[in-house]
C-alpha cells in the first residue's frame, strides 16, 4: 500500500520562509509516494478567514492553496483538520485545496488498524481560560459575526490574539498546556481504544497509555521549526516518524 502521512502545527506565515520551503518541498516530494495526507490542525500561523484567498496581495496563502491543489491533482487524498488558530478554515478553502475538512475528533479506520485523529487543544482542559475562549470562538454565531468584520481588522484581531497567547504562555504551568491525563484516558474509552494521534501541544512523544486494562499508543506530532518539519508514516503495520528538512 502507498503510505498515509501525517503532520501538524506548520504555523506557516511569510515570516518563517524556512518552514514554507520545507513544506513545498514535502508537497511536491515525499507527499506525492502517499496515498492519503492529513494535516492535523495549525497549517497556518492564524487565518483570518476564508476571504484572504480573493486577496490580491495575499500571495502567499494562494500559494500554499496552490501546492495543497496540486497534490491533489497528482492523486493524494488531502485531508484537512481544524487547529486553534486555522479554526475559521471553511469550504472556500477546501474547494481551492482540493482538501476534505475534517470533524474534530475523527475516527479513522483502516483494514489494520485504527486511530483516532485529533488537533489536541480539546484535552488540554487544565487550561480553562483558553477553553472559555475556544467554547466562545467556535460558536457558529460567533464566527458569523467575526466574519463579517473587514478582513483587515480581522487580521489585526489576530496579530494581537497571537501576541496575548504567547505571553500568556509565558505565565502558565508547564501542565496546563499539555493534555489532562484523566480526560485523554476517557477521550480513548469513548473512542473504542484506538491509537490516538493528535498535536498541538508542540510536545513531541509517544506514549503509551494503559486504560481499562488495554495498552493504547498516543502519538504526539512536532510542531515544525525553520530548520525542520516532522511528518508520522503508517506503512500499513508501523508508525513511523520522519524528520523532514
Ligand atoms: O496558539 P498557541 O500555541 O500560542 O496557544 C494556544 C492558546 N492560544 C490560542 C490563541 C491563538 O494563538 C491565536 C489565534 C489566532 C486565530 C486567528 C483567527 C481569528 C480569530 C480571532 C478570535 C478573536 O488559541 C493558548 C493555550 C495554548 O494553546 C496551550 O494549549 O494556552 O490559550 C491562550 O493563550 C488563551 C488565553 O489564555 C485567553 C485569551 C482570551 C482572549 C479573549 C479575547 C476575545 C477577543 C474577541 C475579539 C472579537
Ligand atoms: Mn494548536
Amino acid at each position: 500500500m502507498r503510505p498515509i502521512l501525517f503532520i501538524s502545527d506548520l504555523h506557516l506565515t511569510p515570516q518563517a520562509p524556512g518552514v514554507t520551503r520545507i513544506l513545498l518541498d514535502f508537497l511536491g516530494g515525499r507527499a506525492r509516494q502517499a496515498e492519503q495526507l492529513f494535516i492535523l490542525g495549525d497549517l497556518f500561523e492564524a487565518w483570518p478567514g476564508d476571504d484572504c484567498l480573493d486577496d490580491p496581495d495575499d500571495v502567499f496563502c494562494a500559494e500554499i492553496v496552490r501546492a495543497l491543489h496540486e497534490l491533489v491533482t497528482a492523486g493524494v487524498a488531502l485531508a484537512v483538520m481544524h487547529g486553534n488558530r486555522d479554526f475559521l478554515i471553511g469550504e472556500r478553502f477546501a474547494r481551492a485545496s482540493g482538501a476534505r475538512l475534517l470533524p474534530d475528533p475523527c475516527v479513522l479506520s483502516l483494514p489494520t488498524w485504527q486511530f483516532v485523529l485529533t488537533h489536541g487543544d480539546v484535552l488540554c482542559t487544565d487550561d480553562q481560560e483558553y477553553q472559555t475562549f475556544r467554547a466562545l470562538a467556535r460558536r457558529p454565531e460567533w464566527q458569523v459575526a467575526f466574519l463579517a468584520r473587514p478582513l483587515a481588522e480581522r487580521r489585526q484581531i489576530a496579530a494581537a490574539l497571537r501576541q496575548k497567547s504567547e505571553s500568556a504562555k509565558r505565565d502558565k504551568a508547564d501542565y496546563l498546556m499539555d493534555v489532562n491525563p484523566a480526560a485523554t484516558d476517557d477521550f480513548l474509552r469513548t473512542h473504542g481504544y484506538a491509537s490516538l494521534i493528535h498535536g498541538h501541544t508542540h510536545r513531541p512523544a509517544t506514549h503509551d497509555h494503559i486504560v481499562d486494562g488495554i495498552h493504547v499508543e498516543r502519538w504526539v506530532l512536532a510542531d515544525w521549526r525553520e530548520t525542520q518539519g516532522e511528518c508520522l508514516c503508517w506503512d500499513g503495520d508501523h508508525l513511523v516518524r520522519e524528520s523532514l528538512c
